[in-house]
């Protein structure tokens, strides 16, 4: 079976949390990164079975997270991290949370990963428009919503297997008669490691309301995809997609407003 990593899940409303479902029903096992701050609370409604109902597959058995590791993704490695936000009281009660140390522990813990899921997006500004946007908030916008891929793209490449190119051959017209036979060939890379985000619509079209700097965001997010398949399925055959999305009452979605 493959192994998923699912970054962006700290309740079972979101994108991140429908993904790992139909990876669990489809045999993967998964492992989730959720953002420190929400880690408490999402770890004690596991425990108490408090998603148990939405935690049920088609097949009646409940989905697995085999590990909730706590992750902020704006944070590459420690030195990055800032002395308030290291002492701030959600983040001291755990540790290793930074994508680097993150990526470390997965590997100590599993070797590897197969599939990594970027869910996750976090705008401070999300409700001014793109002209009340502060720099800081822009900046915190792209750092959250678009470099984060990027980051945990980048730290899990080592660890994610590789896929293969198969040949696949299509016999798709066969005429008696003429002994005309059609074939087509395609080179294509089907199996193995692949990456996946979650964009939305207004990177290209305006969208009100979807202010911060999140149209920014999600613009470079589909930009960095198309750069990141090159580089990463040339470098390490692994595939880079990403999804846009319609809409999703999450908690996400909620804070906009949407
Ligand atoms: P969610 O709240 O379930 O997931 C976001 C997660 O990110 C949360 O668990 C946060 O804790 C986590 N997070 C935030 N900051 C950090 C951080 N620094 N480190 C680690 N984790 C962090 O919401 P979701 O499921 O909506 O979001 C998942 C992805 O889907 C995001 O990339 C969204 O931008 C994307 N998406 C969602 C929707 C939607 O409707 N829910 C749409 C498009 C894309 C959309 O906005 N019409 C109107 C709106 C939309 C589509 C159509």
């Amino acid at each position: 079976g493959k192994r998923a990593f699912i970054a962006g899940v700290a309740d079972d409303n979101g994108y991140g949390w429908a993904i790992a479902k139909s990876l669990a029903a489809a045999g993967a096992e998964i492992l989730v990164g959720t953002w420190v701050p929400a880690l408490n609370i999402f770890e004690n409604s596991l425990r108490r079975g408090k998603f148990d109902e939405s935690r049920t597959l088609p097949d009646g058995s409940l989905m697995e997270i085999t590990k909730v590791y706590p992750l902020d993704a704006v944070y590459d490695s420690p030195e990055d991290v800032p002395e308030d936000v290291k002492t701030n009281k959600r983040y001291s009660g755990s540790s290793n949370w930074t994508v680097k140390e993150v990526v470390e522990t997965v590997k100590q813990d599993f070797g590897s990963i197969d599939i990594l899921v970027h869910s996750l997006a976090n705008g401070p500004e999300v409700s001014k428009s793109l002209l009340e946007t502060s720099r800081n908030g822009y900046l915190a916008a792209i750092s959250a919503s678009s470099y984060s891929f990027v980051s945990l793209l980048k730290h899990f490449i080592p660890i994610m297997n590789p896929g293969t190119f198969l040949f696949q051959v299509y016999f798709f017209r066969f005429c008696l008669h003429w002994f005309k036979v059609m074939v087509k060939v395609r080179f294509a890379m089907i199996t193995g490691g692949a990456a996946i985000s979650l964009t939305y619509i207004a990177s290209e079209r305006i969208i009100p309301g979807y202010g911060g700097g999140m149209s920014s965001a999600k613009a470079a997010l589909e930009s960095d995809t198309k750069v990141l398949a090159f580089e990463a399925g040339r470098k390490h055959k692994i595939r880079v997609n990403t999804i846009s999305a319609g809409p999703l009452r999450s908690r996400a979605a909620k804070a906009i407003g949407f």
